[in-house]
């Protein structure tokens, strides 16, 4: 049986009153969810991938090219001077979500992929010599584990796990243990995306600084189920992805420390990151503009940044009281059903639910759900070593979003039932 607690609260969730929340006035504002898919109502819970987008959202990109689209930071004429303008109100609306301290300490990536290269590149990659440690944690997605190895091999620098529980927990007195002398970086994910398990992540950078080694936190997953506030975590650098965020792909934010930032040198050269160019010597610009190399993603840009006025429109409490429930019911609905196993139901959890059929092949069991409509995740999840760590080779993974409905959990629930009518 599952371990969810009726009364369990997401960190930095808590609330009082949650504002009422109305699924369906939710739904009408996201147009894909009207489609079909094989002649059933789509049932989308494949959010964690890459979220749908509000109308909010699409009507925002189109009205920046259809009104307002020009180079941002280059023009004196009207429509660059306004395209800068948007693109700039979108990196403070940024620095509001996470609650940074400054709207500089937040680049605009491509997505978190690239925001944790950049950190792995042009801060860890600068400091590290033969022999140091890069600790990262079992959970993590191969996003936050490749950076690291590709900069540690150049360094003759070493890649290591802090190891999990059969649960999916960290041990966190391994983690304490693993921090050593020669520990440079360290680098976790703040919720899985394989067991939605929330890591206890202002502890562990706490452990983390007390012995003066620099935090990166891959908040992919995080940044759009809880409340990050990155003072209060402390991180020295956070990362997430805007299509998770119901925002449009190809654009992502690096948060880092002022400080930190002023001291890396540039990720990529190009136009718009320089100071002065000679052909003997060329001077950076500040951060973030440093970090910006080249034309930006400036309709992403703006579009996440109406992503996230969405989101704070709902009220971002109320979203996450919402999911909780959803997460709690599909949890306890799918414990039932004979044959399946879950897979990190203990600890604190946001949005996904992984299980396995004692029988049935996950990408078998994918495709009889997509039949139904349903979509979910089959697979490695991008997260090899810790399906290595279960022993297995991949989940099924639902992971809801603040549109999905109980309706659509006890539609998967139903097809789930079918699956072991069919193979018995
Ligand atoms: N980190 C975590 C925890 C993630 O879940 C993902 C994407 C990434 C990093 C990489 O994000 P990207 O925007 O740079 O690609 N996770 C998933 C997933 O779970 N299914 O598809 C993508």
């Amino acid at each position: 049986m599952t371990q969810v607690a009726a009364e369990s609260v997401v960190p930095g969730t808590e609330r009082t009153n949650p504002p009422a929340y109305d699924v369906d006035k939710v739904r009408a504002d996201f147009p894909i969810l009207s489609r079909e898919v094989h002649g059933k109502p789509l049932v989308f819970l494949d959010s964690g991938a890459s979220a749908q987008k509000p109308r909010a959202v699409i009507k925002a990109i189109s009205d920046v090219y259809e009104n307002e689209y020009a180079n941002i930071h280059r023009g004196v004429h009207y429509l660059s001077v306004r395209a800068t303008e948007l693109y700039d109100e979108a990196r403070e609306k940024v620095r509001a979500y996470l609650n940074a301290a400054k709207a500089s300490e937040i680049v605009f990536t491509r997505n978190t992929t690239e925001a944790i290269n950049l950190v792995a590149s042009s801060f860890t990659g600068q400091r590290l010599k033969e022999g140091d440690e890069i600790l990262l944690t079992e959970l993590e997605h191969h996003a936050n584990i490749v950076p690291w190895q590709l900069v540690a091999e150049r360094a003759g620098a070493v890649v290591k796990p802090a190891p999990v529980d059969g649960d999916g927990i960290i041990d966190l007195a391994a983690f304490e243990k693993l921090l050593t002398p020669r520990t440079r970086m360290v680098a976790f994910t703040h919720t899985s995306n394989v067991l939605g398990i929330i890591t206890p992540a202002k502890e562990m950078i706490k452990l983390a600084h007390d012995k003066g080694i620099p935090v990166l936190i891959d908040g992919a997953q995080s940044a759009v189920h809880l409340n990050v506030d990155v003072q209060d975590l402390d991180c020295d650098f956070f990362t997430f992805t805007g299509h998770k965020l119901y925002g449009p792909s190809g654009i992502g934010v690096l948060y880092g420390k002022a400080e930190l930032l002023e001291s890396m040198p540039p990720y990529q050269g190009g136009g718009d990151m320089i100071e002065y160019v000679t052909f003997e010597k060329t001077t950076f610009a500040k951060p973030p503009e440093r970090f910006e190399a080249g034309t930006p993603h400036i309709a992403g840009a703006i579009g996440l940044g109406a992503a996230i006025d969405y989101v704070n429109g709902l009220g971002r409490d109320a979203v996450a009281a919402h999911e909780h429930d959803l997460l709690q019911y599909a949890t306890a609905q799918i414990s039932e059903l004979p044959g399946i196993k879950l897979f990190g139901t203990k600890g604190e959890k946001a949005s996904i639910v992984s299980f396995l059929h004692d029988d049935v092949h996950p990408h078998d069991v994918g495709t009889i759900l997509d039949q139904a409509g349903i979509a979910v995740r089959v697979g490695h999840h991008c997260a090899q070593p810790l399906m290595d760590r279960f022993g297995i080779t991949g989940t099924v993974r639902a992971s809801i979003g603040l549109y999905n409905t109980r309706d659509e959990i006890d539609k998967l629930v139903e097809s789930l039932d079918h699956v072991k009518e069919i193979f018995g």
